[in-house]
């Protein structure tokens, strides 16, 4: 089961004619990761306290779907979309604003590959006979205020350390096997498989300033100084990110209002970029 899964991800991300950006005469996002996580992952209890307690269990995201008491036991597939190499080049030169291959990326890759990958999943299981949401694409997902910042219901970088792809840094971004310039999506499944192992020590172990004591490389990266020794300041980041001038700069690439152009300066031209910089 798990390895027709992997296989069929893979395969729809490579193959899917979205998956192409014209700019860059390449895929928006390269070969997949695809891991799994146990409901029962005691993390996702833990995230209610950790996140807060408008963040959902595997559980309460199911049930949310299709009604209280239809989960019993399940599984939670987390997806890595690493970046392609031509989108990640053209971010490292960038000073104050992004590139605009990274800035469409926004709008025609972010923008539709995420949440079709995740609808992908959910159509991926029903057709093996078992239900499936992801979270991230239903009609109830939200984003709320917490204490230190914009937080969601479902949170991506979350589900994917549960799931073992990795672990959280010094900028709040997530390190992945492919580094930090990747999007994450996942679904909650009744589907019941051996989850992968969290072979993490803690959630900072893949950021080279906790773990060697070195780097902050992205602190230097950020424009607006969003990142300090102490973290990231989120609601800085949030104004910059997704800000007028930001939403101008989009349109002006030819990309979405909505979308805004991102920035990502703290996920290109670091160590972290592609890969796990601690050896
Ligand atoms: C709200 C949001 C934002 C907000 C807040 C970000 C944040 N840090 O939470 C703002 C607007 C600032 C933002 C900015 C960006 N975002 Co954004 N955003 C989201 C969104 C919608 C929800 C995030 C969320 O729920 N956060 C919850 C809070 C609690 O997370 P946190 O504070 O980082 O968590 C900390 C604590 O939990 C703490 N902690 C303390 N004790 C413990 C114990 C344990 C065991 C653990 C695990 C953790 C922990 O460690 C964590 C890290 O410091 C997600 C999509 C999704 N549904 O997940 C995308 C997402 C996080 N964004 C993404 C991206 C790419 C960006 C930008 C690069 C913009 C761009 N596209 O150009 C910037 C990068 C900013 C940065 N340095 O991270 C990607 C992240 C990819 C990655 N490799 O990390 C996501 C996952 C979208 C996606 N589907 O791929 N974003
Ligand atoms: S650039 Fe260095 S300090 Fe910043 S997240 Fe990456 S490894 Fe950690
Ligand atoms: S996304 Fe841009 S503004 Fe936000 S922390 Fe990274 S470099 Fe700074």
């Amino acid at each position: 089961m798990k390895t027709k899964i992997i296989t069929e991800i893979k395969e729809f991300v490579l193959n899917d004619k979205q998956n192409w950006f014209d700019l860059t005469n390449d895929r928006f996002f390269d070969e997949p990761i695809v891991q799994f996580a146990s409901a029962d992952n005691t993390l996702f209890a833990d995230y209610k306290s950790i996140i807060g307690k408008e963040h959902l269990t595997p559980k309460e995201a199911f049930e949310t779907e299709f009604g209280e008491g239809t989960f019993q036991k399940g599984t939670v597939i987390s997806v890595v979309l690493p970046l392609n190499e031509k989108i990640r080049e053209s971010n490292r030169k960038q000073k104050d604003w992004p590139s605009k291959e990274w800035a469409l990326n926004r709008t025609f890759g972010d923008g539709i590959l995420i949440k079709k990958t995740g609808k992908h999943l959910e159509e991926l299981l029903a057709g093996m006979g078992y239900k499936a949401v992801a979270p991230y694409t239903a009609g109830w997902f939200k984003t709320f205020a917490s204490s230190t910042g914009p937080a969601s219901i479902w949170s991506e970088r979350h589900i994917a350390y549960a799931a073992g792809l990795g672990t959280f840094s010094l900028n709040d971004g997530f390190i992945s096997e492919k580094g930090m310039a990747v999007r994450l999506i996942s679904a909650v499944t009744d589907l019941v498989v051996k989850p992968d192992k969290q072979a993490a020590k803690n959630h900072h172990e893949n950021c080279l300033f906790y773990s060697k004591n070195k780097c902050g490389i992205c602190i230097g990266r950020c424009p607006v100084n969003a990142i300090t020794e102490k973290g990231h300041d989120k609601l800085k980041c949030l104004q910059y990110v997704y800000g007028e001038d930001s939403r101008k700069l989009a349109v002006s690439y030819g990309g979405d209002l909505k979308n805004g152009s991102g920035c990502g300066l703290c996920q290109t031209n670091v160590p972290c970029e592609y890969k796990i910089p601690v050896a």
